[in-house]
């Protein structure tokens, strides 16, 4: 994502520069002036820490699904993000994510949980519940319909 919203950078101010010059000089490689070469490499530096924060700065909430019966149950808000967004449970016991919807935001209208083939709509100020049966001990992502907002299956 940021190296392509780099490339998008530079490919605009190529494009720019080519409606400027003629055919016959269309091949020769046109030296960008320092200060727009310093803008560009800013503006990728802020979008790379950006992207550093979004995906391991925010701190993640951790919640151990109840399992004290037959199938391990969490609720999950889906406002701005996931709450928790963090699940831990058990191998080989039933799982319930139960998923309320407060965000209107298109972005979170669709959970999916690739790994254990899920990919549900969430309709507004309803649940939804996720259902599967973790076997094997890891880490399963849990995301919205564009991969933007993400959570974690922890299995034990
Ligand atoms: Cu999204």
């Amino acid at each position: 994502m940021t190296m392509s919203a780099i490339l998008l950078l530079t490919s605009s101010v190529h494009a720019r520069e080519d409606n400027s010059i003629n055919s016959q000089q269309a091949l020769r490689s046109i030296e960008q002036p320092l200060s727009r070469k310093v803008i560009i490499t800013l503006a990728g530096i802020g979008l790379i820490g950006t992207e550093l924060w979004w995906f391991l700065g925010k701190s993640r909430q951790v919640q151990q699904a109840d399992s004290s019966t037959e199938i391990q149950t969490q609720t999950i808000i889906v406002d701005g993000g996931y709450q928790p967004d963090t699940v831990v449970v058990q191998a080989g016991k039933p799982v319930h994510l139960r998923f309320q919807r407060q965000d209107s935001n298109s972005c979170l209208d669709q959970i999916l949980l690739p790994d254990f083939g899920v990919q549900l709509h969430l309709t507004m100020n309803e649940i939804t519940t996720v259902k599967f049966t973790p076997t094997e001990p890891g880490e399963y992502a849990f995301t919205c319909g564009m991969q933007m907002f993400r959570g974690t299956v922890v299995v034990q």
